[in-house]
């Protein structure tokens, strides 16, 4: 059926190489990978067409700690130069997917961090389209003026004005792609805002929208190793969250080999993985908010 084509477990398994026991969303703090992925015919790929060569254009790690209410996001901007495991010794963050689809993401993410991700969930744009549409649009504070080529690539076609609204599944899907205005490190801020935003929308629904249908209609188009039950679990879930952080991790600019990579700070890196590995309580550490 068509909740199974989403459901995919990873090859490691219900667990993370790096936790004792599975995690239970609906009991444990947790983490899950978002990835969003171009996967369009445009592109030359099929939508069903597995993970080869596909890149992860978008990435977004976060962490849920049930006590405190509280989610932290970090972005990782898809040219971060990274240890891709039983690869060259350094390479772009967004290259794990099109090597080695999730289970290779997931690895890789891990090793950077040195923390458990627990769950993922990867769409392309069409689920996008989808999960925003079931949501009836994201309010999001637009900050600067924005001319955007639409889901079909015309140019143009989208235009937002600075300002707080409701964006439509169109407009989010812009709002999430655009870059050249600044650069993909903004972009991977709008990308949390938009992640936020669906969080907040989800929690103040009376019921799950549509979710027969949006299932039925994401299922080729995005994969994640939540169950079913998880995932009514987690709506729940949004309704207490009281706070969404999100983390920064630095970096620059590095052309110094004719391609352009983003070379990251690693006191940065460092840090995030303390307060990662804070937040989810790992053994050994405590949460303490303040
Ligand atoms: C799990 C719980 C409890 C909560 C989480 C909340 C949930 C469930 C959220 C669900 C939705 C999720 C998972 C969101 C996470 C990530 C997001 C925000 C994904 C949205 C978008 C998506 C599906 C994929 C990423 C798309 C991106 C970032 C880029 C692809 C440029 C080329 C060469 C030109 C091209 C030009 C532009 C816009 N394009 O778009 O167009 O391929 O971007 O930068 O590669 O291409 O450059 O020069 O050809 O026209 O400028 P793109 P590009």
């Amino acid at each position: 059926n068509a909740t199974s084509n989403a459901s995919e477990e990873l090859g490691r398994g219900e667990k993370s190489d790096k936790r004792e026991q599975a995690v239970d969303p609906s009991e444990d703090h947790f983490s899950v990978l978002l990835a969003g992925v171009d996967d369009s015919s445009k592109r030359g790929f099929s939508a069903n067409g597995g993970y080869k060569g596909v890149r992860s254009d978008a990435l977004i790690l976060a962490t849920f700690n049930r006590e405190d209410k509280s989610v932290k996001m970090v972005s990782l901007p898809r040219d971060s130069k990274v240890e891709i495991p039983g690869h060259r010794n350094t390479d772009r963050i967004a290259h794990a997917h099109s090597y080695g689809g999730m289970d290779l993401t997931v690895e890789t993410v891990e090793d950077l961090f040195d923390v458990p991700v627990d769950y993922y969930v990867k769409l392309n744009f069409d689920a996008f389209l989808e999960i925003i549409d079931a949501l009836g649009g994201v309010e999001i504070n637009v900050e600067k003026e924005i001319t955007e080529q639409n889901s079909k690539d015309e140019a143009g076609a989208i235009h937002l004005e600075p300002g707080v609204q409701e964006l439509s599944p169109e407009e989010a899907l812009a709002y999430a792609r655009t870059r050249k205005l600044d650069s993909d490190i903004y972009r991977g801020d709008r990308q949390k805002q938009l992640v936020e935003a669906i969080i907040k929308k989800s929690a103040s629904m009376e019921s799950i929208p549509k979710y027969g249908t949006v299932i039925d209609t994401v299922g080729d188009n995005m994969a994640t190793n939540f169950t079913f039950g998880n995932i009514l679990a987690l709506f729940k879930y949004a309704k207490s969250i009281d706070t969404i952080e999100n983390l920064k991790l630095e970096g620059t600019d590095d052309t110094s080999t004719g391609a352009y990579y983003y070379q990251l700070d690693e006191s940065s890196v460092d840090e995030i993985s303390e307060q990662l590995k804070s937040h989810l309580e790992l053994p050994g550490y405590n949460y303490d908010p303040n």
